[in-house]
């Protein structure tokens, strides 16, 4: 329950494993992304990644590509061409397809779940790594390989460009091992950009009391490790997936499938070629002004059960307008409390430049879209000719067109003020403090990391402010 304070992440030998080879077999400029998935929310919200990244790029659960040419029941329309998938999957000599990722957890249970699912033959054996049960109940002693298999990750890259980090900011193993994971490959891997995915806790659907210790402790320790860190908010999301698409009581796999979907649509441009595609990468240099100012708000549309899609049709005006709609934000709060700093669009499908200049100028003549004055009013866009796959099954509806808009605003500083309070209310009574001190941690760490998250706060406000 308490952070993984004393976990020891292995430091990185230069190992070299015999392995798979599956080096970039295309160009040598080839910008790998190696994705890491750490504790539970890390590894389910990376389960329905890695299936929809399947689909997107008609690869099978056991990691053969399908083709049409041999497989009339191919139905994902994919065009090889275009495809630049080798950035997340590497190539076997076999021709099987293997995801450029490693889950990591402290306990087996969340793992063996992809051990056993439908895709337990995309995955090498080795990129699955758990602690043994016993090590779970002490953190301390827990002392795992991780660093040796992301160095065999790393090797079969030709030009590794960086990390997409997923976890939760609540849990323990995404809290204290992630933290702790963050600083080694800042080390081991300086200059490479690290992408953090992070879920932030919801009181609907927290599941441990402790979770606003953990996410300050992990906020303090990794912010100046990251570049960018993209907050996925379960309580906003539960909202959307209860509100608009109609799912009484959404579950993880509800969530998890819709954050899968944007997240999708945010390597989408890392994935696909295309005239238009701005890399992610790119983006992130866009997106934050100052270092510590990297917690950008993500917005997605259109989210539409599959029922009411038939009835309806989303222009790129549509679609751009519901952008600046707070129900469509993955982060519980107010944008008209709070200056953008900068803003990105992402779009994917039958989206032509044109739409787009149209749907920028209305939103631009709107006042409710206040920007910093040091900076000009510029959205940044990018289009991706691949259109949505949906997940068979799922509530989602397929559409033409969508768009993921990412915009660094003063406004996210309620999320943080929301969880400090919390904090505090704790952190006054000394609540559950004695789990984490008897663990190894000190007081001090509280104190330090609370007060960091305060100069948080003070670093918004200041750069919302007007000259
Ligand atoms: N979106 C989403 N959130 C999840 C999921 N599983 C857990 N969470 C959230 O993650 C937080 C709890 O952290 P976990 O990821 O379960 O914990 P952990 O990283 O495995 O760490 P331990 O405490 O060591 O088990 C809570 O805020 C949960 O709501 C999931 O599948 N999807
Ligand atoms: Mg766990």
């Amino acid at each position: 329950m308490s952070q993984a304070a004393s976990l020891q992440v292995e430091s990185f030998p230069a190992g070299d494993k015999a392995n798979l080879d599956c080096r970039s077999q295309s160009l040598p400029q080839a910008r790998e992304c190696l994705s890491i998935h750490i504790g539970q929310a890390g590894i389910q919200i990376g389960d329905a990644c890695w299936e929809l990244y399947c689909l997107e790029h008609g690869i099978q659960p056991d990691g053969i590509i399908l083709d049409s040419r041999v497989d009339p029941l191919r139905n994902v329309k994919m065009d090889c061409m275009n495809a630049s998938f080798d950035t997340f999957f590497c190539e076997t000599r076999t021709g099987k397809q293997v995801p450029r990722a490693l889950f990591v957890d402290l306990e087996p249970t969340v793992i063996d779940g992809i051990r056993t699912g439908k895709y337990r033959e995309l995955f090498h054996p080795e990129q699955l790594v758990s602690g043994k049960e016993d090590a779970a109940n002490n953190y301390a002693r827990g002392h795992y390989s991780v660093g040796s298999e992301i160095i065999d990750l790393a090797e079969q890259c030709n030009g590794l460009q960086g990390f997409l980090i997923f976890r939760s900011f609540g849990g323990g193993t995404g809290s204290g091992f992630t933290s702790l994971l963050m600083e080694r490959l800042s080390v081991e891997y300086s200059g490479k950009t690290k992408l953090e995915f992070s879920v932030y806790p919801a009181p609907r659907i927290a599941t441990a009391i402790v979770e606003p210790y953990n996410s300050i402790l992990t906020t303090h320790s990794t912010i100046e490790h990251s570049d960018c860190a993209f907050m996925v908010d379960n309580e906003a999301i539960y909202d959307i997936c209860h509100h608009k698409l109609g799912v009484e009581r959404p579950s993880y796999r509800s969530i998890n499938r819709l954050i899968g979907q944007v997240i999708s649509s945010l390597t989408a441009s890392l994935r696909f070629e295309g005239l238009l595609n701005v890399d992610l990468i790119e983006f992130q240099t866009n997106l934050v002004p100052y270092p510590r100012i990297h917690f950008p708000m993500t917005t997605f549309a259109p989210i539409i059960s599959a029922e009411k899609a038939y009835h309806e049709e989303f222009s790129v005006s549509d679609i751009t307008a519901a952008c600046f709609e707070p129900s469509n934000q993955l982060v519980k709060c107010n944008p008209q409390l709070g200056k953008y700093m900068a803003c990105c669009l992402l779009y994917r499908g039958d989206v032509v430049p044109k739409d787009v200049n149209v749907a920028i100028a209305t939103m631009k003549s709107k006042n409710s879209v206040q920007f910093v004055d040091w900076c000009p009013t510029g959205f940044k866009v990018g289009i991706s000719r691949q259109a949505p796959t949906v997940v068979p099954g799922g509530e989602l509806a397929k559409v033409q067109r969508a768009v993921c808009m990412l915009s660094n605003t003063t406004a996210v500083v309620e999320a943080w003020t929301r969880l400090n309070h919390k904090f505090d209310l704790m952190y006054a009574k000394r609540a559950f403090l004695h789990w984490y001190l008897r663990e190894g941690m000190e007081d001090g760490e509280f104190s330090e990391a609370r007060e960091d998250l305060a100069v948080l706060e003070k670093d918004y406000d200041e750069v919302g402010r007007s000259f």
